[in-house]
């Protein structure tokens, strides 16, 4: 059987010191940059726009098209900001990409940033990660170094700064426009949309925000065209993407593959559940997104075939928990992370993820009361769709999805009086 793996991104990961600029060359980096500069910046962003690249972050939204809604040029400045601020429960593919190729960002800022007309692109980190906030500093400083940003990079004229920028570790950050804020200096609270970034974004310039992986596919997309990236995945959601697997996994870690492969092959290549268990849930992308169970595992992880089994394709953080986890423990886990990171600013969310924590927490403590799961639901409908930002939606589809899923599991935790799992068997395993 052929891999369906198709490592493009992931290529360079397990070269000797990958993360250098003498490795990431070694490998034909920075050739599609080259080529970016003898082309005109409207023909790149066609290419982007041909190829059909959606947003890696989670939304999915066309990232040509995102570009493409840039103003005409006035003269001031427009800026690129990368969301590095990867901090979605589950979601753990920009740390490792960052980390083992910090060029492939990089050579992605510098073309994008050429085909936009930027000069000065930030890459907002998360704050926490030291170790990915050095290794890009290291990086940009090699690319300088090498001439490749500041003035005149490449001698073709083109003049770029690259800013590394490390939050202070707020999961609200990573909501664009607060992360905007943050990068201006304020507290990261989400802004009203419209105006979207496009029109008004960082100092109320025009300004393109982009996930890590999806800058990162620009290179590639730049050097091998638009039909080569379209020759993989389906119609709608080309391309290919990082998956990761973590939990009750046998081999989690990164599985770079075509959109529209199943959980059931991912699996196969990271050697299934755990031994001696079952797959009971899992998400399709992160914990933002309503969950699946092994009913789902054929279900192509394409945005519209998992939209229309009722989730989201989200950041393909596929987190599997086995059976021996009770899936209200999880979700009130999860839970208390909205509730510690909702940003106070609308109600809905404030109010409704801390009742929620609350009503979680006795359930699983066992003096939970049988009216608890109409509460569950109605402080759910509350939030759904009246948020100021997706944190609150986002809280609300493991909640409304387990409850749907597993009804009895909350029932027999409020009729027997607390937990019926043995916690220590739910353990991570080695
Ligand atoms: C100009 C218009 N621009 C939309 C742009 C908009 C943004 C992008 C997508 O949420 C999701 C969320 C989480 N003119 C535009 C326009 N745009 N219309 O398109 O916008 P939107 O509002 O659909 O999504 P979002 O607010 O960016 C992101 C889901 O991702 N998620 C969370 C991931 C978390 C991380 C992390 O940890 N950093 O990635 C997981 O599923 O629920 O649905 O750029 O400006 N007319």
């Amino acid at each position: 059987m052929t891999s369906p793996l198709t490592p493009v991104l992931s290529d360079t990961w397990d070269a000797d010191q990958s993360w250098t600029l003498e490795t990431y060359r070694a490998h034909g980096g920075y050739g599609a940059l080259a080529k970016a500069l003898d082309l005109e910046p409207a023909e790149i962003i066609q290419t982007v726009k041909d190829s059909g690249l959606r947003g890696r972050g989670g939304a999915g939204f066309p990232t040509g098209m995102k570009w493409g809604f840039l103003p005409p040029d006035d003269g001031g400045p427009r800026y690129l900001v990368v969301n590095a601020d990867e901090s979605e429960p589950g979601t753990c593919k920009d740390i490792p990409l960052m980390m083992a190729a910090p060029h492939s960002l990089i050579e992605g800022v510098a073309i994008t940033s050429y085909a936009i007309g930027c000069t000065h692109a930030f890459i907002y980190v998360r704050g926490e990660v030291v170790h990915v906030y050095r290794r890009l500093l290291n990086a940009v400083q090699e690319a300088y170094d090498a001439g490749l940003l500041g003035k005149n990079a490449l001698g073709e004229g083109v003049d770029l700064d690259v800013t590394v920028h490390a939050g202070a570790g707020a999961y609200i950050c990573g909501e664009e426009t607060a992360l905007l804020d943050s990068l201006e200096g304020r507290r990261g609270q989400p802004r009203l949309k419209p105006p979207f970034p496009a029109v008004a974004g960082l100092y109320a310039r025009p300004t393109v925000v982009n996930n890590v992986e999806s800058i990162a596919s620009v290179p590639a997309i730049v050097e091998r065209g638009a039909d080569w990236f379209t020759s993989m995945g389906t119609e709608k959601s080309a391309g290919f993407g990082l998956f990761s697997l973590s939990g009750h996994v046998v081999r989690p870690g990164q599985y770079e593959a075509p959109l529209g492969i199943t959980l059931r092959e991912l699996l196969d290549m990271a050697g299934g559940v755990r031994p001696g268990h079952e797959l009971k849930f899992w998400t399709p992308g992160g914990s933002s997104t309503p969950l699946f169970t092994a009913e789902h595992l054929d279900v192509p992880l394409d945005y519209e075939s998992v939209g229309a089994a009722g989730s989201m394709l989200g950041t393909r953080a596929l987190q599997i928990f086995d059976d021996s986890v009770c899936v209200v423990r999880a979700v009130a886990r999860w839970t208390e992370f909205y509730a510690h990171e909702s940003c106070g600013k609308c109600t809905p969310c404030r109010e409704g993820t801390f009742w929620l924590e609350q009503v979680l927490a006795r359930i699983e403590n066992g003096t939970g009361v049988p009216e608890d799961l109409d509460v569950l639901l109605d402080v759910c409908e509350n939030i759904l769709g009246r948020a100021f930002c997706a944190l609150g939606d986002g809280a609300t589809s493991p909640i409304t999805s387990s409850v749907q899923l597993f009804r009895e599991e909350y029932e027999a935790h409020i009729t027997g009086g607390g937990c019926p799992f043995d916690r220590a068997a739910a353990e991570l395993f080695e």
